[in-house]
């Protein structure tokens, strides 16, 4: 594409996404303005408060492990809501009709939440008892931890329903949660950044999706090994608690048998 094609191309991209920033914000949907707010607005805070919601699920999950059981399975969480920009990126590339009932049916991930794990056990964990609460509704899993993207890309994806309690209503939300370890998001986050860099020659391009797919694969390696390292841990811990109770049962039943002995002898 010459510079002049570059130039054309980007002034229409411009006035499409007014065309459709203008028609989103127009008297379509009217009845769900409140008073000072336009309603992509209202829309985009009740997205902001299902993250919330599904941010504390993970926290209390977190602190309840940490309790129970002295470890955290969760480094950090993000929440992110998607910008005008990708929305509308996704509005045109799965031509999705311009309402906000096809907007919010269509675009699953407008509110996102990211937990980043330790170990790919955890993430598995933490998705099997987030799924087991009586108000997340389950819509769709993604698995690309099992079957990774071409890119290399791995994670957990749950898209959910999650109810946020309104003023004078209960309004279910969807919300994408992508769990993975601390590996894969070291991983997606930089190749997410090359992604995005302009002006590479094609060929370059190619040669570097190919060494970030090596590299998942390598990343991948890692998860693994730590993951038995863990599991190696926790079974010679277990096996040296249960030598060392034996030995204790040991010494019990010995002493008791001696006194019992004893007393016999008297
Ligand atoms: P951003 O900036 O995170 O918003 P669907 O949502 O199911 O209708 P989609 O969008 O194809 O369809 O879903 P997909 O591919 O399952 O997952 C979408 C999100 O996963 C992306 O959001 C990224 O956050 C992440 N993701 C998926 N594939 C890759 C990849 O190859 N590399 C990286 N780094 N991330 C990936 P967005 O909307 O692309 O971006």
């Amino acid at each position: 594409m010459n510079y002049l094609e570059q130039q054309t191309e980007q002034l229409l991209e411009q006035r499409t996404e007014k065309f459709i920033k203008d028609s989103l914000f127009s008297d379509e949907v009217l009845d769900m303005i409140s008073e000072n707010m336009r309603p992509i607005d209202t829309l985009m805070s009740y997205y902001k408060c299902a993250s919330m919601e599904v941010e504390t699920k993970f926290k209390v999950l977190n602190e309840q492990f940490s309790l129970k059981y002295d470890c955290n399975p969760i480094e950090s969480i993000k929440t992110r809501i998607k910008s005008m920009d990708s929305i509308l990126k996704k509005i045109r590339r799965k031509n999705i009709p311009l309402s906000f009932e096809a907007i919010e049916n269509e675009i699953r991930d407008i509110a996102g939440v990211r937990v980043i794990c330790s170990f790919i056990e955890d993430i598995y964990m933490l998705a099997d008892c987030f799924l087991a609460q009586d108000d997340i509704t389950l819509i769709e899993i993604k698995d690309y931890i099992k079957n990774p993207k071409p890119s290399g890309y791995r994670s957990l994806h749950l898209i959910v329903e999650v109810p946020i309690f309104l003023h004078n209503e209960k309004r279910p939300m969807k919300v994408e949660v992508q769990i993975r370890t601390l590996a894969m998001d070291l991983w997606a986050s930089q190749e997410h950044k090359l992604r995005y860099k302009k002006n590479i020659p094609e060929d370059e391009q190619e040669n570097i999706s190919a060494e970030l797919a090596d590299c998942a694969e390598i990343i991948a390696s890692i998860d693994r090994r730590m993951e038995n390292l863990r599991t190696r841990m926790k079974s010679s811990e277990y096996m040296e608690k249960a030598k060392k109770s034996s030995k204790n049962i040991g010494d019990l039943i010995r002493n008791g048998l001696k006194n019992t002995i004893g007393v016999n002898k008297y």
